[in-house]
């Protein structure tokens, strides 16, 4: 029997900041009508980074709030240099893939805890006036603008495991509380073995998120492989939490302690190192059962050292104290688990490289750097696009536009801007 897969899915836009533009600007001092450049550059957009958190579990949040974006960097302001933007990081759960919407590309697996990716990078700040004399320029009178942040159009994709698995043996209430505490909706039936495959449910309680396998019943000699023995315990085998469900007022009137003790001696057999991860035990139906009795079956449950939930799934009584432990105590195996803690590093791979492709309608300049460049310039002004100009030419894109056999008046576009040739040779 294959495992079910249950998938979590989102999708979501991120922004980085754009950066602030750098600043014309002027000493100034008495007597002095205008003095050198001194305007300050502009402050970085901040980056968005996603870092993967074994304590999210779910992608529900992002169904919730689909944009995360990051702060503008400041304009400088004459001297002044403009501040960065704040970063933004976004928590991801472990194993989230990251799939870019508009490539189909997968950009990252998040699959080691801590691990950190930045998204989208800040835009760079512009640079002020101060950096553009020369001996010819003295008092250049524009600066840079800053650059445009990123948008990632993402699809993020979960695989979800089962934090928390319901056990116990046929009609004891798994499924009924299932339904109650997620949106899960299994078949329920006063019958044993209602329940044939594992069902998954995602919990929301207080600000986090956790899943819930409600299993098959199991019955004496499951690890052996009686009723559907094994492969119910081999889901069990990726729950870190198991919430033992007890009938309190069995219809066949046998005794609960019994039956308690039978499931736990199956799961016990069958692994000892399931046998000990963190119990609870929900003492269902209480509903049903004369609160006389109750005190009295509450108390040898005691005799077993785990923390004891009455509920009833059907009135909703007891389901909030149980859904809070179940918090409680997934943080706590959590703290326990050893965390590997990987940052990539950011390659800077593809800065440099640029070229130039001929389309239908002229020729296009290609390359991050160069995009970049021309975002950056404010294309209002006459001198720095006379500066842009000299630095595409010096970088050899002019003359590469010549090899590729441009002529005068033959369209230019690079990014979203467009020219026509002229060549001042
Ligand atoms: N009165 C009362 N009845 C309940 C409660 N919870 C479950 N039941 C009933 O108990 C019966 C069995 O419930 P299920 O949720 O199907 O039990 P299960 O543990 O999933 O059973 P299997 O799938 O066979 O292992 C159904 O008739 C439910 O309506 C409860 O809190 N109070
Ligand atoms: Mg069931």
């Amino acid at each position: 029997m294959a495992l079910p897969m249950f998938l979590d899915e989102a999708e979501v836009t991120f922004v980085s900041g754009r950066g602030g533009s750098g600043a014309v600007s002027f000493h100034r001092e008495k007597h002095v009508p205008r003095g050198g450049p001194n305007g300050a550059d502009g402050g970085r957009g901040g980056d968005v980074i996603l870092q993967a958190d074994r304590a999210r579990r779910t992608l529900y949040d992002f169904k919730l709030n689909p944009k995360y974006e990051a702060e503008n960097g400041e304009h400088a302001m004459g001297n002044k240099r403009g501040k960065n933007g704040r970063y933004v990081i976004v928590k991801v759960p472990v194993g989230t893939v990251i799939t870019d919407m508009d490539t189909g590309d997968v950009l990252r697996d998040m699959n080691v805890d801590g691990m950190k990716f930045v998204i989208c990078q800040g835009g760079k700040g512009g640079k002020g006036n101060q950096h553009y004399t020369s001996s010819v320029r003295q008092a250049p009178n524009f600066a840079q603008k800053g650059a445009s942040g990123e948008v990632v159009n993402c699809k993020l994709e979960l695989k979800l495991l089962a934090d928390v698995g319901l056990v116990g043996l046929p009609n004891a209430g798994k499924s009924t509380l299932i339904s109650a505490i997620s949106a899960a909706r299994p078949k329920i039936a006063d019958y044993p073995f209602t329940t044939i495959v594992p069902n998954l449910g995602v919990v929301k309680f207080g600000d986090g998120t956790f899943v819930v396998a409600d299993m098959p019943g199991l019955i004496q000699g499951a690890s052996e492989g009686i009723g559907l023995g094994h492969q119910f315990l081999r889901h069990v085998e990726r729950n870190r939490v198991l919430v033992h469900v007890v009938e309190s007022n069995p219809i066949d009137e046998s005794d609960p302690v019994e039956n308690y003790k039978l499931i736990e001696k199956e799961l016990q057999l069958y692994s000892e190192e399931i046998f000990s991860r963190p119990r609870l035990i929900a003492l269902s139906k209480i509903d049903i059962i004369p609160s006389s009795e109750f005190g009295a079956l509450r108390e040898r449950f005691e005799a077993f050292g785990h923390p004891i939930f009455p509920i009833s799934a059907v009135s909703g009584q007891g389901l909030q104290p149980l859904l809070f432990e179940i918090t409680e105590t997934l943080a706590k195996v959590d703290a326990e688990t050893e965390a590997t803690v990987i940052t990539p590093v950011l390659a800077e791979e593809n800065e440099k490289f640029w070229d130039v492709v001929e389309e239908e309608d002229g020729f296009r300049v290609v390359g991050k750097r160069i995009i970049r460049m021309v975002d950056m310039t404010d294309l209002n002004n006459e001198e720095a696009v006379r500066y842009l100009h000299r630095r595409l030419a010096r970088i050899g894109i002019i003359e590469r536009l010549r090899e590729a056999g441009i002529e005068e008046g033959d369209n230019v576009a690079i990014g979203d801007f467009e020219f026509s040739f002229t060549d001042q040779r």
